[in-house]
This record gives C-alpha cells, structure tokens and sequence, in this order.
C-alpha cells in the first residue's frame, strides 16, 4: 500500500512539473515584445550586440565566474556567433535563463539565440517554437550520489528520494527510468536550491545531464564533502543532444548561427586553430581557402585567370570564420578549455574521423 502511494505520489508531482512547465509557455509576442520574424540578422546589428540566452549555474557549461563573467563551452559558441556577425566576440549580452524561462525568452524575442545545455527532442521542435541547429555536446543522462551511499545502480535506489530540475527533459526522463521501482522526484526551479536540499540529505540522487553533474561535482562545497564526496553512477539512461536553439521563422538566422556553431567543427577537420588562423596566405588547399575568405584563382578554359573569394550567401562578412576561431578556437580548444578540466572525455564528441559524431558539412 505504502509503495503504491509513493509511486502515486511520484507520478503526481512529475505531473504537477510538466504541467508547470507547459503553462508557462507563451505564444510568440505574447509579452508586447514582438518577436523580428526573418528580420533577426539586421535586429543584431543595429543594435550591435547579440543576445544570447545562457545558464549561469553551470561549470564548464554555463557559469559565471567569482568576477562576473560569463565562462564555459555554451558561452564560446555565443562568442562564435558574436564573432562571425558582428566580428566581434565579446559583443554578446548575456541573459541568464532557468530552465523554466528559456523558451518564452525565446519565443518573445528577449534572445536572439539560446545556447544553455537545451536538448533537442520532437516535441521542443514542434510545439516551442523552436528550431534546433547542429548539436554541440552529445549528452545523456545520469545519476550522481554521495560516494558513501553504496548506491552503484539505479536498481540499488528504491524508496529513495531524487533531486531534479523542473521544466527539464530530465524530469521526464527519470519517471521513466525508474518505472515501476519506487521513488520521489523532488523539483526545484535552479540549481542553487537543488544543492541545498541535496546537502540538507533531501535527497540521495542528484539527477541531470553526466555533463552538468561533472560540472556540479566539480566544484561542489569542500565543507560538503567536495568532489571526492561524490560520485555518478555508470549508468546513462538517455539521449541528450545539446546545442543552440533559434525561434521559428527566420531560416537566413538559423543558417547563420548554424554555421557559426559548426565553424569550430570544421576548423578541427582542416586542422585550423586560434594560434595558426592567420598562416594560410599560402595553402593550396582550397577548402581552406574558402573557409578563410583567402583569395582562389581560377583559370578558365581560355586562360583566363579569375580571382575571387569564396561567398556562399550565408550574409556573413568574408572574414568571419578568422575572426570566430581567432576569439575562440576551434572544437578542440573549445572542449580543452572547458570540459576537459572536468575529467569528461571527449568520447563521442570526438570527429567523425576519430571515431566521434562531430561531422560539419562541406563548406563550398
Ligand atoms: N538538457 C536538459 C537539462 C537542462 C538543465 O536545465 N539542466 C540543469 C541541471 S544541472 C541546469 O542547467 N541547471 C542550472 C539552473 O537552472 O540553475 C534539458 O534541456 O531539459
């Protein structure tokens, strides 16, 4: 009987969550800020600065740092699409954003981009208002313990407690997961309160994305135990693509925060990074030539020699991929910078020629 009411009242408040969730998602403009359909380029550059929906509560992802400032790999991309429109990558303002509020941020026009560990599922797509670019992280779900608990399995976790965050696929997620083992999802709306009631012995799961977990651990309270303190079990029970979000109905934004995003992708694959950008004058590879907006000449069939740069049209100055992996790097930095301290491996997120699913299209 006493099971049966857990798992009654579990079912409940995950209900009571996504009902949360979904009631306060807004149709677009509902807030008097009306959204630029397919104006959203020219919006960034009169007002010369990109707004960029971010987490604030998340090292190595999104995170702001002792004195202020914005750091981690979501930030990078803002900065990359900073860079590639505006040449300029610290023309970005930052909107930190809960989970909850994300996408009516989206939706309003208060960004022009969301890049904040946002999974991209069927349902965000369709019923949104969002259109979900290039994933940057390959992610998937998991569950991170104190290290005394004994707990190595999910199974080891019935009757317990699971700290998750609301308005989060993860919350879903973990209904699933537990199925018809026993358990109670506590939610709470930010991190900062999900900590404290993890550290009160509220709960004795955290569950999130094994990225954001890492991070939490990371620099998790020495008072509380610290990293060592912790652990995350093997186990990931879920796909969790990660990366940037543009509202619905401006496909020539989308195309260009898309290509923004895979350019450190392909600076990897040409073996361009921040320090060696600018000593391609004299490469024969066009690839690369056209990456880097470096002149190609091209001779015609009477002898005619026509040199030209590379434009495909995406509306992005000839010098935006140089100013983009010049500010932040390509993916390798990009991830070194960020993940790597956490003791995240690249794994999966490694090129495709590396065995990874990072995979850009052809830039020609
Ligand atoms: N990727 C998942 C989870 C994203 C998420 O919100 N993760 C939490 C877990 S660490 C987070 O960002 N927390 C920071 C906060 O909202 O304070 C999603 O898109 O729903």
């Amino acid at each position: 009987m006493r099971r049966t009411l857990v798992v009654i009242g579990s079912i409940w408040l995950v209900l009571a969550a996504c009902t949360q969730a979904a009631d306060t998602t807004t149709t677009a403009g509902e807030n008097g800020v009306t959204p630029p359909t397919g104006e959203t380029l020219a919006a960034v550059q009169d007002r010369g600065t990109l707004n960029c929906g971010v987490n604030e509560a998340v090292p190595g992802f999104g995170f702001r740092d002792p004195d202020g400032n914005f750091v981690g790999f979501d930030i990078d991309f803002c900065k990359a699409v900073a860079a590639a429109v505006l040449g300029d990558a610290t023309a970005v303002e930052y909107i930190p954003l809960t989970a909850q509020q994300r996408f009516t941020a989206l939706q309003s026009g208060e960004i022009d981009v969301l890049i904040r560990n946002t999974t991209w599922t069927a349902t965000r797509d369709g019923s949104e208002g969002a259109t979900f670019l290039h994933t940057t992280f390959y992610d998937g779900q998991g569950m991170m313990v104190r290290a005394d608990s004994g707990f190595t399995s999910i199974e080891d976790m019935a009757n317990t407690s699971v700290c998750v965050l609301t308005g989060t696929t993860t919350e879903l997620n973990l209904a699933t997961r537990f199925g018809t083992i026993p358990f109670t999802p506590l939610t709470f709306d930010a991190n900062d309160t999900l900590q404290a009631a993890f550290i009160d012995g509220q709960c004795e799961g955290w569950t999130s994305d094994k990225s954001q977990l890492a991070g939490v651990r990371s620099s998790f309270p020495e008072a509380d135990g610290g990293p060592e303190g912790l652990v995350i079990l093997d186990e990931t029970f879920s796909k969790e693509p990660l990366g940037p979000v543009v509202r619905d109905g401006d496909t020539e934004w989308a195309q260009i925060v898309d290509w923004a995003t895979l350019a450190p992708v392909i600076a990897e694959e040409l073996g361009i990074d921040s320090g060696n950008v600018n000593s391609f004058a004299d490469t024969t590879n066009d690839e690369i030539r056209r990456f880097l907006g470096l002149e190609i000449s091209t001779t015609a069939e009477d002898g005619t020699v026509t040199v030209s740069t590379f434009d495909p049209g995406l509306g992005l100055p000839t010098t935006w991929a140089v100013d983009l992996i010049t500010a932040v790097g390509n993916y390798a930095e990009i991830y070194a910078r960020n993940v790597e301290p956490l003791g995240v491996p690249r794994g999966v997120n490694s090129l495709w020629t590396e065995g990874g699913l990072l995979y850009a299209p052809p830039f020609r």
